[in-house]
């Protein structure tokens, strides 16, 4: 990729699917459980300290936020464009009121039933840990809307190498055979996060999605 060329900025946060954007450009979208690191990835993923902000008070961020990738290429080459990275709130922050979370599930299954810009979700979750209720429910929820996904087990810093791997094997048998891949990252240490990198510009760039200009 030419990173030089690349850039990633906040586009604009929506409360509600009126405030989508409207251009057309391609989404790839992160879901996953508060304070599982969807803030911390994707900054690692931008290069960006702060862009999204790592949130010291978990479930506090309820909107859909949009990040706009410029001048991205398609790894193989193919040509380059723009897209979206959309920053999902979390769930599972157990002291969420009832009506928070209900407006949580009408905002995310709003998103993932229909939008037809929507190419991939990368379904973040602990490595350390077997799925949560609300990770079970997104994967439902994924599977249902026939989405593709790819599971990013963040946080492989705090355990080794063998273990890392023992989870990756844990978390594809407890989610079952709808993922892409199971990509194991530290957005901390940055590990894995250039495989994360390719495989989201691959998905965003489907052929069609390209200019012509080569
Ligand atoms: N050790 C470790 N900590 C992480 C990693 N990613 C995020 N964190 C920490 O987990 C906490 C929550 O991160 P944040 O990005 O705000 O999570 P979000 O609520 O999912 O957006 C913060 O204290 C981060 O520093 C990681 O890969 N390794
Ligand atoms: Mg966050």
């Amino acid at each position: 990729m030419n990173v030089k060329q690349q850039s990633v900025n906040f586009s604009g946060s929506a409360s509600s699917p009126a405030q989508f954007p409207r251009d057309g450009a391609p989404e790839v979208a992160f879901l996953g459980r508060s304070n599982v690191g969807k803030s911390s990835l994707l900054n690692a993923l931008a290069g960006v300290k702060g862009l999204a902000r790592i949130s010291s008070e978990p479930g506090r961020t309820r909107l859909v936020n949009f990040f706009r990738v410029h001048g991205a290429s398609r790894p193989g080459g193919g040509g380059h464009g723009d897209f979206y990275l959309v920053d999902l709130p979390g769930y599972g922050y157990a002291k969420a009121p009832k009506t928070v979370r209900a407006g949580w599930e009408r905002l995310v299954n709003s998103y993932l039933g229909d939008r037809e810009p929507l190419r991939l979700c990368v379904f973040i979750v602990d490595a350390r840990h077997d799925p949560s209720a609300g990770d079970e429910m997104l994967r439902d929820w994924l599977d249902h809307h026939r989405q593709p996904y790819v599971v990013a087990a963040n946080k492989i810093d705090k355990m080794g190498r063998g273990e890392a791997r023992r989870r990756e094997r844990a978390l594809a048998s407890a989610l079952g055979s709808g993922a892409e891949a199971i990509i194991p990252v530290s957005a901390t240490r940055r590990t894995g996060v250039d495989e994360l990198w390719k495989t989201i510009r691959a998905a965003a760039f489907d052929r069609r999605d390209l200019e012509a200009s080569e």
